[in-house]
């Protein structure tokens, strides 16, 4: 009796810690997604000090009002659609940059086309196979092995295939791994647990914080919520990146804690950021607009909801904006500092920031 008791002690105790990881491993994420859910969304900063000062002085440029607008500055309304998913939606969606619709016109114009015709070509095959030489209706088959012709045509036909469509594919690969010209304003994204920041080196340096918007009822009274100026539910955010329309970016991307990816399909544009890391590609937006995206690297609890929101903007209003977050566009940049500052300080800054001024006048034309 008392061995078995002892048995039952041992055994009791050897099942125990597994028991108690079990339980730590299945129901943890629930419990840790409710607690961190309301802290990070409402105030990034307070929760998360390492972003304390970027999130700060963001607030301190942009005052703060329920729709998002700023002196100078009124969020764009997005268009139903556009830059958007759509129900029912099978296709890409319509594309806002030179590489999207070419890539976009390279799946719609080259390939689904061939794999339509060769499903179709195989399925006659094989339905042909099926009727014609089954046992009943061909009971004596041919001894055939080797026929010359028909082996060349089924290999040269597969190899122009594919030549085919590797001449556009690369063609689009080179396009995309282009760097952007000298001249390209950049914005340093910058992925956190869970949103993201846009950073301005070429006009001042500030950083603007990105949040998912909630829903009306999900909000605290007083507090900003959105509506359909905003945008759809679970892409909308309340500040946007803001870019100019028509000019060429240079968008680098980094993390802060893990990896996340920017991506935004309506711009055929997707990189990975990476801790430690700058990753860098350049993008033109054709038509100004409002863009919206998700991180698309599973990052955490909250992955689901750090959308991202482009917002292109004609220059000058992008410079409207820019003024509005406390930064200067980089020819002012260069006329401040050249006039108090000494000619040693003064020159690097203007050299730094004079090609940058151009995109904006070559939009114009
Ligand atoms: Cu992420």
């Amino acid at each position: 009796m008392n061995m078995l008791k002892k048995i039952l002690i041992v055994l009791a105790a050897m099942t125990m810690p597994s028991l108690a990881m079990a339980q730590t491993a299945n129901p943890a994420p629930a419990p840790v997604t409710k607690e961190i859910a309301a802290p990070v969304v409402a105030t990034p900063a307070a929760a998360v000090p390492e972003t304390a000062a970027p999130a700060a002085s963001a607030e301190a440029a942009a005052p703060k009002s329920m729709d998002g607008s700023l002196p100078g500055y009124t969020p764009m309304k997005p268009t139903e659609g556009i830059g958007m998913p759509k129900p029912k939606e099978i296709d890409f969606q319509e594309q806002f940059s030179e590489n999207g619709q070419y890539a976009k016109w390279i799946n719609n114009s080259i390939l689904l086309p061939i794999i339509t015709v060769i499903s179709l070509f195989v399925l006659g095959l094989l339905l042909w196979v099926i009727i014609r030489f089954n046992r009943r209706a061909n009971p004596v088959p041919s001894k055939t092995t080797h026929n010359t012709f028909i082996e060349i045509v089924w290999t040269l036909v597969p190899v122009l295939i594919l030549l085919g469509i590797a001449y556009p594919s690369l063609d689009l690969l080179a396009k995309q791994f282009k760097p952007a010209p000298a001249d390209a304003v950049t914005i340093k994204v910058t992925g956190y647990q869970w949103y993201w920041g846009y950073s301005y080196p070429d006009h001042g340096g500030f950083e603007v914080v990105s949040n998912m918007l909630k829903e009306k009822g999900d909000v605290a009274p007083g507090e900003r919520f959105r509506t359909e100026n905003d945008g759809p539910g679970q892409l909308a955010v309340d500040n946007r990146m803001v870019v100019p329309a028509g000019v060429p970016l240079r968008i680098q991307t980094t993390a802060a804690d893990v990896i996340h990816a920017f991506a935004v399909p309506s711009l055929w544009f997707k990189l990975d950021a990476v801790p430690g890391r700058l990753n860098e590609k350049s993008l033109t937006i054709t038509k100004p607009g409002v863009y919206f995206g998700q991180c698309s690297e599973l990052c955490g609890a909250r992955h689901g909801f750090m959308p991202i929101a482009v917002e292109a903007l004609p220059p000058e209003k992008f410079a409207a904006w820019v003024k509005a977050q406390g930064g200067q566009m980089p020819g002012e940049a260069a006329a401040a500092a050249a006039s108090p500052a000494p000619a040693a300080a003064a020159t690097p800054a203007a050299a730094a920031t004079t090609p940058s001024a151009a995109p904006a006048a070559a939009v114009t034309k």
